[in-house]
């Protein structure tokens, strides 16, 4: 790392406070920022580590509209629950605070004035639309009306998320205010404006010539936003929630919530350090770095670096921005509407004590590069053959054995008695080491945790080799040498381990009396004592002759009952998800086909029959082959209802059938016609029958 700083500003997204955070954030900020910190402060390094709830935006005063309370009571009670749930996975933050603060106000408010009075934004009027009775302009998702491209008639004014068409409120058919359900009309409104075009140039430089260095990911996204053309970008809106626009003509307007959530992280800091924060912005030896999901890299790159450029006064600018990707669950997106999700205060709930397992999964599996998935059986694998069987079993053996061999203490060795092996393990130790520091300074975490494991992986090697358990009887000298050793390793290993897996590292510090205990969950200081990231590499920091506590487990393994309720009650989610989306699928009627002639629907000979035999067609899960009375011949159909009716439902029952239609081959077997079948309420296809039993070959038009 550059020596030209002295200090590190990390900063992790804000999360917004309209819902709780699931493992979905964890793996893409928390985390690895929190494991960042932690490194950081092993190293003896100066760090601040910012946080806090997002408490503005449009979703907020929805959630409180629907469940009939004020947008404020919805941010305390989510900034409560996400606090919480953070502090209990150990995430150190320095501060975790809310932008509806007073300090955070008056901090977005002056950013705003100063760069108004100095003619940094361009004031601009435009057509907007209106409710006349709610008397407030409407932002687009606060109109709905009917999708163009595909009828969906809960469409929002920005985007159809049935058909995902990204739509403007002008598009939708019938667009009503979500408001009062009134047609809403178009009136002037003015707003300010950030021109984020004067700063392309400045921002060619800083980023796509300076910042070579960054993530691929992020370096891309920037080039394709600066190479596409950078637009002015309003930073207010009309609405009643967020910081108001400190101006006498801005009434009813408000700070645009990407505005005023990344100056928390400024706000967030002067609360903490009241005396102190400007050290931590506007020295050019302070080094900020911002973890972020990708879908903000473009306010964290390229929008609030503007605003801090526009501002001047000594403001800095990141380093680096190492986004992440996504993480999915069980091959499927993580949705809050569709409650796919692992939520963090059910995942305490189901396992308490165990946050490690989940931090140690989420750094070994994230979304580093490209998307990512998390699986129950991956999360239980990881555990059981990993955090047990290696890390906690060398640790466990080199803990009981020296309770049995040597009454608890560190037993003493000679140089001149070390062995091939034991120089050999000597030798690998530093390597592996360096190795999870340099992954650590390049952010990748997971290669980081990976060898970290791989330094457990060795100690479990080295005890397999040597086998100290069948050599004690004749050479007990030559156990001092392993056992001495092995808790050299373990002492690298709490170290190693402590910004990954804070909670058990912690045990072990303590199994080792490494440092006093301090049952402290988030420290914001490095851990004291011998934890300290220098003596990593080492095998002589523990000293001969002192003494160790009884081993504890680290971890236990999962079993398999456990796993299967999760992955239930994952089953039973998409189950109720997919009953709710054939519901909303049915009641959806399909908009009226062109028009057609009396000819065109001469054309098709519709007939009722009845249905003399059916099977299932083999090695098909969708297809009945149907032996039909048509009235004229007897003839077969194959048709994809298998799914919804099985063969013996469809003996002897009569139906419709489209019976000129031109035969087809399907799997072998020659079709000739269809089953007239429609949608019933709940989604699943029905076939048409007529009201009362008529003869077969009776023509329908
Ligand atoms: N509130 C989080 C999100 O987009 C957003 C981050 C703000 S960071 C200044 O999910
Ligand atoms: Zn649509």
């Amino acid at each position: 790392m550059e020596k030209k700083f002295k200090r590190h500003l990390i900063t992790a997204a804000l999360p917004y406070a309209n819902g709780s955070v699931h493992i979905g954030h964890l793996a893409g900020v928390y985390v690895p920022s929190d494991i960042y910190v932690r490194y950081l402060r092993l190293k003896g390094e100066e760090v601040l580590y910012i946080c806090g709830s997002d408490e503005h935006g449009v979703p907020i005063t929805f959630k409180a509209k629907d469940l009939g309370c004020s947008p404020q009571e919805i941010v305390d009670k989510y900034h409560a629950i996400i606090k919480d749930s953070f502090n209990r996975f150990g995430i150190s933050f320095s501060i975790y605070s809310r932008t509806s603060s007073k300090i955070h106000e008056q901090t977005a408010s002056e950013f705003f004035e100063k760069l108004y009075k100095e003619g940094k934004f361009v004031e601009k009027e435009s057509e907007q639309f209106y409710d006349p009775v709610a008397q407030v302009f409407l932002a687009d998702r606060y109109i709905m009306g009917t999708c163009p491209k595909c009828g969906n008639d809960k469409a929002y004014g920005d985007q159809c998320e049935k058909c995902g068409s990204t739509l403007s409120p002008d598009e939708l058919i019938e667009p009503h205010s979500r408001l009062s359900g009134e047609k809403p009309l178009k009136k002037m409104t003015k707003h300010w404006y950030l021109p984020l075009d004067q700063y392309e140039g400045w921002l060619k430089e800083w980023i796509l010539d300076g910042h070579k260095e960054w993530k691929i990911n992020v370096y891309g996204q920037c080039k394709s936003w600066i190479d596409g053309g950078l637009k002015p970008r309003a930073v207010t809106r009309d609405l009643d929630w967020g910081v108001p626009v400190p101006l006498e003509d801005a009434k009813g307007k408000v700070l645009y919530v990407w505005f005023d959530a990344p100056i928390g992280y400024i706000s967030n800091t002067k609360e903490l350090l009241p005396n102190d924060w400007e050290k931590w912005w506007k020295s050019q030896d302070t080094r900020m770095i911002h973890f972020i999901g990708k879908d903000n890299i473009v306010f964290h790159c390229i929008v609030f670096p503007a605003m801090l450029k526009a501002y001047g006064d000594g403001y800095i600018l990141p380093e680096n921005v190492p986004a992440n990707e996504f993480l999915n669950l069980e091959g499927d997106k993580i949705s809050t509407s569709r409650n796919w999700a692992i939520w963090l205060e059910e995942y305490l709930a189901d396992f308490p004590g165990q946050q490690d397992v989940m931090r140690y999964v989420l750094c070994a599996n994230a979304p580093e590069t490209k998307d990512n998935d998390f699986t129950w059986k991956d999360f239980q694998a990881r555990n059981n053959s990993e955090l047990v069987a290696i890390y906690g079993n060398f640790v466990n053996r080199a803990l009981v054995l020296t309770h049995k061999y040597f009454g608890g203490k560190v037993p003493q060795y000679q140089e001149s008695d070390l062995t091939p092996t034991d120089k050999e393990l000597i030798a690998s130790i530093p390597q592996i080491t360096e190795k999870i520091q340099s992954n650590l300074d390049q952010f990748k975490f997971r290669d980081a945790v990976k060898e970290a494991m791989n330094l457990a992986r060795l100690g479990n090697k080295y005890l397999t080799d040597t086998e100290p358990w069948k050599v004690f009887k004749t050479d007990p000298k030559r156990v001092a040498v392993i056992l001495n050793l092995s808790l050299q390793l373990c002492a690298n290993l709490a170290i190693a381990f402590e910004p990954f897996c804070p909670f058990s590292s912690k045990k072990l510090q303590a199994m080792l009396n490494l440092a006093p205990k301090n049952d402290e969950v988030c420290p914001t200081s490095a851990p004291n004592g011998k934890v300290r990231w220098e003596n990593l590499g080492r095998i002589d920091f523990l000293e001969a002759d002192s003494p160790i506590n009884q081993a504890e487990l680290l971890f236990s393994k999962i079993e398999d009952d456990v796993i299967d309720a999760q992955l239930q009650k994952l089953a039973n989610t998409k189950k109720q998800n997919e009953e709710k989306e054939a519901q909303e699928a049915a009641k959806q009627v399909a908009p009226q086909k062109d028009e057609c002639t009396i000819e065109d629907f001469d054309k098709m000979d519709i007939r009722t029959a009845t249905v003399l035999a059916a099977e299932a067609v083999p090695k098909t899960a969708k297809l009945l082959r149907l032996t039909i009375d048509t009235g004229i011949d007897q003839r077969v159909i194959v048709s994809g209802i298998a799914e919804y009716y099985k063969p013996e439902d469809m003996v002897g029952k009569q139906i419709c059938i489209l019976a000129n239609l031109k035969p087809r081959t399907i799997r072998g077997i020659e079709s000739k016609g269809m089953i007239l079948m429609a949608k019933d309420q709940s989604g699943r296809m029905r076939f048409i029958t007529p009201q009362e039993v008529m003869v077969n070959g009776a023509q329908i038009g």
